[in-house]
């Protein structure tokens, strides 16, 4: 039986007591996340049954339509936001442009003062083989000062976030978050729906043997890069050497994992992708600054990923990012210097 728990709820409210001038908004916008991401879980969990129940794309009995599981996350994230009246624009890697949001409650202390970025589904080409998948989003706040958000509220600094965080739907769901104030993970109890306190105070291990990567990429990556990957390959018991590889596919699972047990995950630049393939507001600068707080590093190979000027919504970037000293190896063969 449960005797002691903190619920996700109860942990941000706890936290924001903590700051005399929070009005409270950023705990209610929070939780309309960790409500969207109870739904995507249990519609997750769901999604074997579309072929017995009907395909996406199809009519289903009711006379709707069954509609992709990633098109859904987007539309329940991006209702929860419009419906919440603490956002003034959400931006989705889902979307092409940014959906403007109108305050709720004008002329009021609750206006919309954040902008809020997700990605719905990360490593939606997992789906169907019902393998981990997530949930990511960042929040600023907005520069405007009133009505609908702009691109320039869109388009800030990954140093600029006040509170990011991802949801993966796996063997069991984990809410991750962090405001600033330490990363902790919440695990999903799906008898009471409650998102309870699992992980308090994530860090990474400083060094660790683990690496995850594409490595079917080899022949398309800089020299730097295939010398970086042969080095973790070559056997040295000093160093620890060689790393372990895992790759699942899914970007938020393979960034859990390293962050529980230390790893450093790479997609890099390659011949196809000359920026990558990650997306840096959706992807790389929630991921970087949850690292940072986890005592980890992030960075595109040379530079820290969340002070990069942002010039567009849906931006690649190359991306390491895990345990500090791995990601600082990686810079060192990347850059010449190793
Ligand atoms: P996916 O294509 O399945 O959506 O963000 C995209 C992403 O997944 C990441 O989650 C994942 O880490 C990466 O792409 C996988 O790319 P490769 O198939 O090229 O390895």
């Amino acid at each position: 039986m449960i005797k002691k728990f903190t619920t996700f709820y109860r942990h941000i409210i706890e936290e924001e007591r903590k700051i005399p001038e929070a009005t409270g908004q950023l705990s209610d916008l929070l939780s309309d996340i960790a409500l969207a991401c109870k739904v995507l879980s249990q519609e997750v969990n769901r999604a074997g049954l579309i072929d017995i129940l009907g395909f996406t794309g199809q009519v289903n009995i009711q006379g709707e339509e069954v509609k992709k599981l990633d098109e859904y996350a987007n539309d329940i994230l991006t209702y929860s936001m419009q419906q919440g009246g603490h956002a003034c624009a959400v931006c989705s890697e889902e979307s092409e442009e940014f959906v403007p949001i109108d305050a709720k409650y004008q002329e009021k202390i609750l206006h919309n003062k954040y902008i809020v970025h997700f990605d719905p589904l990360d490593g939606s080409s997992n789906i169907d083989a019902n393998i981990s998948i997530g949930t990511i989003f960042s929040i600023y706040k907005r520069i405007s000062k009133s009505g609908p958000g702009t691109m320039e509220d869109c388009l800030q600094k990954g140093i600029e976030q006040v509170a990011a965080g991802y949801c993966v739907y796996g063997s069991s769901s984990i809410l991750v978050y962090t405001a600033g104030k330490g990363v902790h993970g919440f695990t999903l109890d799906p008898s009471v729906g409650e998102f309870l306190l699992s992980h308090s105070n994530m860090k990474i291990p400083k060094k660790a043997k683990t690496y995850s990567t594409n490595d079917g990429n080899y022949s398309k990556w800089s020299k730097g890069m295939q010398r970086y990957i042969d080095y973790l390959k070559e056997k040295d018991k000093e160093t620890e050497r060689p790393y372990s590889s895992r790759y699942v596919g899914s970007l938020v699972a393979d960034f859990h994992r390293n962050l529980l047990y230390g790893g450093i995950f790479i997609y890099p630049a390659d011949e196809k992708n000359k920026n990558g393939k990650l997306r840096l507001m959706y992807e790389a600068n929630p991921l970087s600054f949850i690292i940072e707080e986890a005592g980890g590093r992030s960075s595109n190979g040379k530079d820290r990923i969340l002070e990069l000027q942002p010039e567009s919504l849906h931006q690649r970037t190359p991306l390491f990012i895990g345990s500090e000293q791995d990601v600082k190896l990686a810079e060192k063969f990347l850059t010449g210097k190793e």
